[in-house]
């Protein structure tokens, strides 16, 4: 919670970020540097960073993990999350730890950063983790996406700009995605030591969410899914107060609480696990049923197209043969008005020397 003396007693709505994208991208070491450059910012002490990266000791994430921090009056909640959308991800896994992830965004997302990194080349395999993204998470999800590209320092010491990088070598997908998110994207260089650079790119992505939140009218990221966790968190927090409260009121012994209380979060697990499957079968069999429309509709206009290219070129040898046909007729008058002056001609030639016999024999 954000304590209201120290940032003078005014209120601000939390804001929850959620990190996405493919394993090596830099999630875990984004979502460090923003939290980590907050605490600077405010004045805390410097903490062991929150998120495992993949050079730290503990490894890679392996499961969606919440840190909260503050900063001017506001509570900033990072989620970091496994890469849910990696191509050999298990629909399981992802069902359970997008379950986990909706269920620490109690309040909703604000922000999804979508994390791609300069390093690597933006391949069909991104590609395809933004469409599951779109899937998972609901068309919508692009009004809250923010573009985080990482391994800023890369580009700095090539001498280039983000925009050098676009200008480059941006794949369509990207363009389209750049365009539809309303050119939300910043530049991340999380190796950095310079105070200034971590402070600017941190405010700068803040400023991001902040449009973002205004472009959405306020309205957070959540769709029916995330209505349905939060109907199943309030329900098994109502069973887990009455367990606890049977504690006091009845006989049962600790071992036997302690049973409940067991059986009671594992059933949530279940219906948790249970829904978010429900939801991805949907969101992909809605998704491909719109593919094998789009696909229907693109093979009836090709045939239409060829259908209308064969029309034209009937036409055009129609129109060739007519014009054939008529230089034949063309030719042939020419060439009966050819004879026929000929034999004008000769008639004439005739007459003129029959003419000039006369005249000799008068003589
Ligand atoms: N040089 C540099 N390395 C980075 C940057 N961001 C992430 N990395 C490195 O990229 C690797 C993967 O990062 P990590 O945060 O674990 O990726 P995740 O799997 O998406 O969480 C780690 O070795 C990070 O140290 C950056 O801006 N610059
Ligand atoms: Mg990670």
């Amino acid at each position: 919670m954000v304590d209201l003396e120290v940032c003078g007693g005014e209120w601000k709505p939390a804001r929850t970020l959620v990190l996405v994208g493919r394993t090596g991208n830099g999630k875990s070491k984004t979502g460090n540097s923003i939290i980590t450059t907050l605490n600077s910012m405010m004045g805390k002490q410097p903490k062991k960073p929150p998120f495992a990266s993949k050079y730290s000791a503990t490894g890679v994430t392996q499961e969606c993990k919440l840190e909260t921090t503050e900063f001017e009056g506001r509570e900033i909640n990072v989620i970091d999350t496994p890469g849910l959308f990696d191509l050999q991800m298990e629909t399981e896994f992802i069902a359970k730890e997008l379950g986990r992830c909706l269920t620490m965004a109690k309040d909703g997302i604000d922000a999804v950063l979508l994390i791609f990194s300069v390093r690597s080349r933006l391949t069909a395999e991104e590609k395809s983790a933004l469409i599951n993204i779109r899937s998972i998470f609901g068309s919508n999800v692009v009004n809250h996406i923010i573009v985080v590209f990482t391994n800023g320092d890369a580009l700095e010491s090539d001498g280039q700009t983000l925009d050098d990088y676009l200008t480059d070598d941006c794949p369509e997908f990207l363009k389209e995605l750049l365009s539809v998110c309303d050119n939300r994207m910043v530049l991340f260089n999380n190796n950095s030591s310079d105070r200034e650079q971590r402070e600017t790119q941190v405010k700068e992505l803040l400023q991001l969410v902040e449009k973002a939140v205004e472009h959405n009218g306020g309205a957070t990221y959540t769709d029916e899914l995330h209505q349905k966790i939060k109907k199943l968190n309030a329900q098994f927090e109502k069973e887990e107060e009455e367990i606890k409260s049977l504690n006091a009121h009845s006989n049962l012994s600790r071992e036997e609480l302690l049973d409940r209380l067991q059986k009671a979060t594992g059933k949530h697990c279940d219906q948790i696990m249970l829904a978010v499957n429900a939801h991805i079968i949907k969101t992909r069999q809605r998704m491909e049923m719109q593919a094998a429309k789009e696909r229907a509709e693109r093979i009836k206009a090709e045939k239409e197209a060829e259908k209308e290219r064969e029309r034209f070129k009937n036409e055009q040898k129609k129109m060739m043969e007519e014009a054939a046909r008529q230089r034949e007729n063309d030719r042939k008058a020419a060439e009966r008005e050819e004879q026929r002056l000929r034999e004008q001609n000769k008639a004439l030639q005739k007459a003129l020397d029959e003419k000039k016999s006369r005249s000799c024999r008068i003589l």
